[in-house]
């Protein structure tokens, strides 16, 4: 089967409204920025990803990037690894974290789907991955005790078996009254994890995890910053729950450097900031290696495939504030991501809300 050629990028800048902001102890998010990419082939066959910037602020300047990086891949052989050290090497000089990081994850997430596409497979089977019981938790935000038991309660309705709260409340007693709220709304079986997001010095986090210690929480997330590897280290080690990290890795090279200075006892690489579908592999690699449970960030579609091809897949985190842009968004069931046999990474847009939320 002979590789198609790369014959054009097309992007959608859009402001995807969210029925409830996503609040935490780093900042809040009422509304999703996404740029949808379309690859298109020679063969027909059009690959698409999808990028968040977190900011307004950064959506068309993303945007407008990744359209400035088509010459470099137009004429090209639909090659994903090979396009992805292309560019790498390309934007040496500049680096590929940040905004670049961002376009050319992108790029990498929709050369992949049209590959898979092309061999007519569901990413995870071209990709060597095999069905798995990947179990999903729901997201809660910095919402205070009503507003998580609430949003605890609901996500128990729905049948899930996890649920990731935003704390870093003012006091540690408010810290752990969200969390006994939650337990009390959602049922002593349900996993709890909170997320810091990089909001304590490491003296104030092992002083909180001190007092969270008897919570039986399942992990707890980015308790300072991500790139104080020995301080977050530090916490670990004393801590006597779980520390999870690794949605603000850039690429593999920091996700070594947490390896390297024991940062964290899980690892939870976002798709996007790790490099795309190239640098979840990977990370992948190093997981395994390492023998840390993986768990993905954001983009449940995506990343309920690329955990079938993880050996030491651990929780997907689901959130469906990008649901209204796709035909089929991921199904949970029982708790469970459902990862059915769509080819490539499953996403179709929703025209009708391409032209509602265009910006
Ligand atoms: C988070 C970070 C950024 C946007 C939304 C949510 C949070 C998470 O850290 O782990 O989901
Ligand atoms: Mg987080």
């Amino acid at each position: 089967m002979t590789s198609p050629i790369i014959d054009g990028l097309r992007v959608h800048p859009l402001l995807v409204p969210m029925e409830v902001p996503h609040r935490t102890a780093s900042g809040e998010i009422s509304a999703s920025p996404l740029v949808l990419l379309d690859l298109f082939t020679d063969c027909g066959i059009v690959g698409h990803a999808l990028i968040f910037t977190y900011t307004p602020a950064a959506l068309q300047p993303t945007a407008q990037l990744i359209k400035n990086i088509e010459p470099l891949i137009k004429g090209q052989l639909l090659d994903p690894a090979a396009i992805a050290a292309s560019l790498s090497a390309r934007f040496r000089l500049l680096g590929t974290q940040g905004l670049v990081g961002m376009a050319l994850a992108g790029i990498d997430m929709a050369c992949w789907d049209a590959q898979a596409r092309h061999q007519s497979l569901p990413l995870y089977r071209l990709l060597g991955g095999r069905q798995a019981t990947i179990p999903a938790y729901g997201a809660v935000g910095f919402d205070g005790e009503v507003g998580s038991a609430n949003a605890a309660e609901s996500w128990a309705k729905q049948g899930f078996k996890g649920i990731k709260a935003k704390i870093g409340y003012p006091t540690v007693a408010e810290d752990v009254a969200v969390i006994r709220a939650m337990r009390k709304a959602s049922g002593s079986g349900m996993a709890i994890m909170v997320d810091y997001n990089q909001s304590l010095s490491p003296t104030k986090a092992m002083e909180r995890l001190r007092v969270l210690d008897g919570e039986g929480l399942t992990w707890v997330e980015e308790p300072t910053l991500t790139t104080d590897y020995r301080g977050m280290a530090a916490v670990a080690r004393q801590s006597g729950i779980p520390i999870q990290c690794g949605e603000n890795w850039w690429g593999t090279a920091d996700m070594q450097l947490a390896i390297d200075a024991s940062a964290s006892n899980y690892v939870m690489p976002d798709v996007m900031k790790i490099g795309g579908v190239t640098g979840w592999l990977a990370a992948v690699q190093l997981a395994t290696k390492n023998e840390l449970p993986m768990s993905s960030h954001l983009w449940p579609e995506l990343s309920a495939r690329l955990l079938c091809c993880t050996p030491t897949a651990h929780w997907l985190e689901y959130m469906d504030w990008w649901s209204p842009v796709l035909k089929e968004p991921l199904q949970v069931i029982d708790g469970v991501a459902v990862v059915d046999e769509q080819l490539g990474s499953g996403l179709e847009w929703r025209q009708s809300t391409i032209e509602a939320y265009s910006v």
